[in-house]
């Protein structure tokens, strides 16, 4: 039998690939998996409590909340805020920023960003979700309480990455900037084991992954392109959670797009909390991730909390593909 190789021992073993790392990453690292243990325990039983449904309210964004959201990011921040190593948190499930006060001895030096619980809309017809974090280094006086323009970074400044996602299994998968490693819960011992090291995305995959019931409202480029797979006998999978389709790709390959509609002239997905950390761990695993612009997401200026954006996420190829095949048509039609 291999060795086993909690996360604990995985994060500790590779602070070492950062000189003079203080051990803070680390330990907020370590806080997000016993976060992400918590709340898995409850999206398994999810069908078992009274946990289930609307929390008749809604969130930033508009959406209708589910009462596991609540309970995700109640747990996510109670976590972070205990761990004191995280300077505050903005979460896609609140309009404001969350300044924590300093734990006594403890400089916090970084600012987590989180959608925890994307993809709830399927929490109550049993099919996975996730939760998604990016973490970012303090930009200003560490000894001041965070302020919500801290939190305005371009994604190209993110230390670190990652997703949990409840499904079959639930798996923890994370990069800081060295490669993309997954972890898969082993309930029998509580603990993330590493069960998927140096995870690549195969630069083509056999999948495109979108809301087809927008296609009429598409722009023409995207419906061509979208065409384009058909006529390529490639293969339709979408979830309505991405974490679960974006998980599919760093394994299968393919390319997940969500671009912009009547409904949502910028794109639905919200760049700080998806765009970025998702696109942030589909490079680190030789992918490709931009916005309907063709721009890379994660040179996208952050210029408020709750910013949408569109997305192509996938195999590099087949970003590349996408990005011809629109260039070209467009100049075709321009
Ligand atoms: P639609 C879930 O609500 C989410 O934020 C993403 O996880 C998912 O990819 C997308 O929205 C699904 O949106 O409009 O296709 O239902």
């Amino acid at each position: 039998m291999e060795r086993i190789v909690t996360l604990d021992e995985f994060i500790i073993k590779t602070q070492q690939d950062f000189p003079g790392s203080s051990g803070s990453l680390t330990r907020i690292l370590r806080d997000i998996g016993i976060a992400a243990k918590i709340v898995n325990r409850e999206v398994n039983m999810a069908g078992l409590v009274n946990i289930l449904g609307r929390a008749d309210s809604s969130n930033a964004s508009g959406e209708d909340v589910q009462k596991l959201d609540i309970f995700a990011n109640e747990v996510m921040i109670d976590c972070l805020k205990n761990g004191g190593e995280c300077a505050g948190v903005a979460s896609e499930e609140l309009e404001n920023v969350i300044a924590f006060d300093p734990v006594e001895g403890q400089t916090a030096e970084y600012l987590v960003l989180m959608d925890p619980l994307d993809g709830s809309s399927n929490i109550d017809v049993n099919v996975s979700v996730g939760t998604i974090f990016g973490i970012y280094k303090r930009e200003s006086d560490t000894n001041k309480k965070v302020a919500e323009k801290e939190f305005l970074q371009r994604g190209s400044a993110l230390v670190a990455a990652g997703y949990v996602l409840y499904g079959t299994s639930t798996i923890l998968v994370y990069t800081t900037g060295n490669g993309v490693n997954g972890f898969t819960l082993d309930p029998s011992i509580g603990e993330f084991c590493l069960s998927h090291r140096n995870m690549k995305m195969p630069a083509s995959g056999n999948y495109y992954s979108v809301n087809q019931g927008y296609y009429l409202k598409f722009d023409l480029e995207m419906r061509r392109y979208i065409d384009h797979c058909s006529d390529l006998n490639l293969r339709l999978r979408y979830i309505g959670s991405m974490v679960s389709d974006i998980h599919r790709i760093m394994f299968q390959g393919g390319i997940f797009l969500y671009p912009n509609t009547r409904k949502y002239p910028a794109g639905k997905l919200r760049l700080v909390y998806e765009g970025n950390p998702m696109s942030f761990i589909v490079e680190q695993a030789g992918g490709k991730a931009l916005n309907t612009k063709l721009e890379r997401i994660l040179d996208v200026e952050v210029k408020e909390l709750h910013q949408r954006t569109t997305i192509i996420m996938g195999s590099s190829d087949m970003v590349n593909d996408l990005q011809e095949f629109v260039e070209r048509y467009s100049a075709i039609n321009s």
